[in-house]
Order: structure tokens, then sequence, then C-alpha cells
């Protein structure tokens, strides 16, 4: 897999040239320097693992035959495609969410030259990836059918966003309306369908299935994207800022976290009280206090039990789907997030 990790790599390039050369617009030297360091600071730093498991997971669905250099080139090229998605998404997010890092740097909008420049970019990001969908693949079969894809995973993030973020609406903070439904109603929205349902239906397109026939693959992949949100919700505060490239928000955000929810469950009379006083609130050392809280009720290990029991449901699920390859595409999946640090 490492020699189609460097394929996927280079097309990157590939992509972002033609992008600067789009004869849509006159581009001056100065614009096209602009959208190069936007594209550069944005869409390659990632972990990669979305775009990368489009290449791997139609590797596993043609089974056992080389994949050819336009196979390679056109996975490629969906994979980059949701990493402008994701690119788009994060440059809005770090806005919405008041966040300073993002992959090991500041922010897009916290550089002095950006600002809210970074909204306009996010849209421009947006709109990158019908124009590479346009060239490389309108003469497929499955053109219609990956526009529509593209268009109704980006409606399902942008209204789990939505609940994410009117759930903290200042006067309505109110902690009892925290519950695991509201949680997963949000993360399945607002994470796994981007994140790993988008991936793998690509994959499918592209092999020539029709996706209305695998809502069982749907269902496990948005099933493996909570799990993935809740590790996030995790690593946001127990997280080591330097591994995971960010610095933490949720709790001075008011998230409705994986985290927050837990300790409402366990929490006694005195604790919740603690919670309704110092969750929300930008200070410093009311943070401390919900993180001192989190601790006393051994959150980590609560989290490290839910860990292994979403595995353990996850892999039986995954051994159940009568198709090998549609298995290995899933093992594959969840193998590279299971107990991640990052
Ligand atoms: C992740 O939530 C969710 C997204 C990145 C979707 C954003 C959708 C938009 C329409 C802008 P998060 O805030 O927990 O992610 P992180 O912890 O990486 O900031
Ligand atoms: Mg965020
Ligand atoms: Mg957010
Ligand atoms: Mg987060």
């Amino acid at each position: 897999m490492a020699d189609l990790r460097s394929e996927f790599v280079k097309v990157y390039s590939v992509l972002k040239e033609d992008l600067l050369r789009d004869p849509a617009f006159e581009f001056t030297d100065n614009d096209r320097q602009w959208v190069e360091k936007m594209l550069d600071y944005n869409v390659p730093g990632g972990k990669l693992n979305r775009g990368l498991s489009v290449l791997d997971s139609y590797k596993l669905l043609i089974e056992g035959r080389e994949l050819t250099d336009e196979e390679v080139f056109l996975a490629s090229s969906l994979g980059w495609c949701i990493e402008w998605l994701q690119a788009y998404f994060l440059v809005l997010d770090d806005i919405m969410d008041g966040s300073h890092t993002r992959r090991g740097q500041p922010c897009w909008f916290r550089l002095p030259k950006v600002g809210l420049i970074a909204t306009n970019d996010g849209v421009l990001l947006r709109n990158h990836i019908p124009r590479i969908l346009k060239q490389h693949f309108r003469g497929k079969p499955y053109y219609v059918d990956l526009l529509d894809l593209f268009n109704e995973v980006e409606f399902q993030t942008a209204s789990g966003q939505m609940i994410d973020l009117i759930t903290t609406l200042e006067g309505e903070k109110d902690l009892l309306k925290y519950t695991v439904s509201l949680h997963r109603r949000i993360v399945q929205y607002k994470t796994a369908y981007y994140s790993f349902y988008l991936p793998v239906a690509c994959a499918l397109l592209m092999a020539g299935e029709n996706l209305d026939n695998h809502t069982d693959v749907k269902d496990i992949l948005v099933e493996m994207g909570t799990y993935f949100q809740v590790q996030d919700d995790y690593l946001d505060c127990f997280g080591d800022p330097e591994t995971i490239g960010k610095i933490g928000t949720d709790i001075e955000d008011f998230k409705c976290s994986w985290l927050v929810v837990k300790a409402l469950e366990l929490c006694n009379e005195d604790q919740k009280k603690l919670l309704n006083e110092n969750y929300g609130k930008p200070d410093p050392s009311n943070v401390a206090k919900v993180k001192a809280l989190y601790n006393e009720l051994n959150l980590q290990d609560v989290f490290a039990e839910y860990e292994s029991k979403s595995h353990g449901r996850l892999t039986a699920a995954i051994g159940a789907h009568p198709r090998q390859s549609v298995q290995a595409v899933l093992k594959s999946f969840l193998g590279k997030i299971y107990k991640r640090q990052k």
C-alpha cells in the first residue's frame, strides 16, 4: 500500500495545476499565488485517511487484479475531492468553533493576511470539487451519481454542523438536553457520512455498483463514523495537542461532546452543579474544573470500554457481510482508526 500512497500524493499537484489554469477565470499571477498558497496550506496536510480510502477500497473491490494507471489516477482524484471537501469544512469549522490551531499550524483564518477572507476561500474550495469532477468524470456513466453523492453528503454534513452549533446558543445553555441520542444525531450527520460513507461510496460507483444495493455497507460505515467522532471528542480533551495538531475547544464552546454526555450520566447532584457552573465558559479556570471532574469520573476508563465494545460490535457486523471484498474494505477502514491517537 506504501506505493499506492505515493501515487495518490502525486495526483494532488496535477489537480492543483489544472485548477490554477481553469479557463473559466482570468487569473493574474497574484490571484494564482493566493489560490496556490491557500490550497497548500489547507488541503494536503492531514492524515489523508479519507482520500486514500477511495484508492484502497477500489483496489479491494476489484479483487486481485492490478490497477491500471487510469484507475489509479481516477480513484486518487476522487480521494482528493474528499480531501478538498474536508479542507472546505475545516476552514469554516475553525472559524465557527473559534479554534486556534489545525494540523500543527495556526488555523487559516488566524493568519493576519487572511482573516475572514477564509470564508470565501472555503466557498472556493467547495467549488473546486465539481470542477475536478467535470474535468475527469464527465464522460463516465456514473458521473451524475457522483455529483448527486457529493451533494447529498454535503447537505447532511451542513445539517449536522447546524445542530452542533445551535445546541450551543447563548441564552439556551441547558445541559439537560445533552443526551446520547442528541450526540448521536449530531455526529452521524456532521462527520460519519462525509468521512466514512463517502470514500467507500466513491469506490463503489467507480466499480460500477449501484449505491441503492449497499445500504448495509452504509449502515456499518455510519456506525464507524460515529465511533470516530467519539474518539475526536475524547481527544479534544485527553489527546496531546502536539500529536493531534489542534487545541481542544469543546468545553469552552459548550459542545454536545461525548465526554459531557457521559459525565452527565455518571455525576451526582454536586458534580452536576459544578458542570452547570463551569461548562461553556472561556476562562481557563472554568475549563480546568470541568477537566478535573472528567478525571474524577474516570472518563478515560469509560472511553476505553466504549472503544473496545464499539470495535467488537463493528467487527461482528463486518463479519456478517456476505461479500469478502466488502468485508476487506470495511476491515481496512476500521484498522486505520482503532485506538488512534490522532
Ligand atoms: C467536525 O467537528 C465536523 C466537521 C469538520 C464538519 C464541518 C461542517 C461544515 C459544514 C463546516 P469538530 O468541530 O469536532 O472537528 P474538529 O475537532 O476537527 O474541529
Ligand atoms: Mg471544530
Ligand atoms: Mg465543529
Ligand atoms: Mg472535535
